[in-house]
């Protein structure tokens, strides 16, 4: 006969439909300092942009004051975060990397 063990905690089924994991928007902010070839770098390094979408995206937030690189799980934007903002420090720049959850 199959007993359960009276010290196990039963799973119950999920009554509702679960949310899926929310999603949030790694962001790069303009600054005076950080060169633009730098920024460039870092779009194609940390973010596997070609050159061309890098050069946009850099161009974008020169002009508009920011702009998203990617949208990625929790998780995977804080490290962006981390490590986007651990390089540019590195370099000696001011470049602010942040993340926002995606509404959308
Ligand atoms: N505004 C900078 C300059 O003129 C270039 C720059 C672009 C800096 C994007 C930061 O996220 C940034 N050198």
């Amino acid at each position: 006969m199959v007993t359960r063990n009276p010290a196990e905690p039963v799973l119950e089924k999920q009554r509702t439909r679960a949310k899926p994991p929310s999603l949030f928007n790694v962001v790069l902010l303009n600054d005076d300092f950080t060169p633009m070839e730098f920024v460039i770098q870092v779009l194609q390094i940390f973010f596997s942009l070609e050159r061309e979408a890098a050069t946009r995206v850099m161009l974008k937030v020169h002009t508009e004051g920011r702009g998203v690189c990617g949208v990625y799980p929790r998780d995977v934007a804080a490290t962006k975060v981390e490590r986007v903002t651990g390089y540019a420090r590195q370099h000696q720049h001011p470049l602010q990397c942040v993340m926002e959850e995606n509404g959308t």
